[in-house]
C-alpha cells in the first residue's frame, strides 16, 4: 500500500552541504518527493515534535541540537514507505547503521545522526501534520 512518511534532514547535514545527495539517494530508493521545506525548529516545535523524548536525560541535548540550523523536510511517498525509509536510513546509532544506510554515510553518533524518518504510519501522520500545517 503507497504511504506518506516524513524524513527530516538534521541541521549537522544541511551545515555539510549533504541535502542534494541525501534527497538523491531517497529518490534513488523509489521515493517520491511530495513536499518539500526548509526552516528552523523553536523549542516549542522541538517538544512538539520530541514529546515522547521530553523526560529523557537526552532531552536537552537533542533539541539543542535540532535548533542549531536549518533543517530539510521531505513528505515522501511509495510502496511501505515507512518501513522502507526507516530500513535506508539505518540505526539510531550512526555508529551501529548497517553499510550504505543513510546514517552510516552521513551521521557521526547517536545524537549527530543526520535524519529523522517516522517510526510508525501513526507518527508519520503526527509528524507531517505538525511539519507541513
Ligand atoms: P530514531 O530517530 O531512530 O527513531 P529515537 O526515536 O529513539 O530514534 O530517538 C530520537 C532522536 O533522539 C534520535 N534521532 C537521536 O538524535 C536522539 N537520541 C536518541 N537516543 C539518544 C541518546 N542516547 N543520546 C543522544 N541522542 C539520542
Amino acid at each position: 500500500m503507497k504511504q506518506d512518511t516524513l524524513l527530516l534532514i538534521k541541521p549537522n547535514s544541511t551545515k555539510k552541504n549533504q541535502i542534494g545527495e541525501i534527497l538523491q539517494i531517497v529518490e534513488k530508493n523509489g521515493f517520491t518527493i511530495e513536499r518539500l521545506k526548509m526552516f528552523e525548529m523553536d523549542s516549542d516545535l522541538a517538544d512538539a515534535f520530541y514529546v515522547e523524548h521530553l523526560s529523557k536525560g537526552f532531552y536537552e541535548e537533542l533539541s539543542e541540537f535540532m535548533r542549531s540550523g536549518r533543517i530539510v523536510a521531505a513528505m515522501l511517498n511509495r510502496e511501505e514507505a515507512v518501513a522502507k525509509l526507516r530500513e535506508l536510513v539505518g540505526d539510531t546509532d550512526s555508529t551501529k547503521a548497517a553499510l550504505g544506510t543513510i546514517r552510516a554515510m552521513y551521521g557521526k553518533s547517536k545524537g549527530e545522526n543526520a535524519v529523522h524518518a517516522s517510526d510508525s504510519i501513526k507518527s508519520a501522520k503526527r509528524e507531517i501534520e505538525l511539519i507541513f500545517k
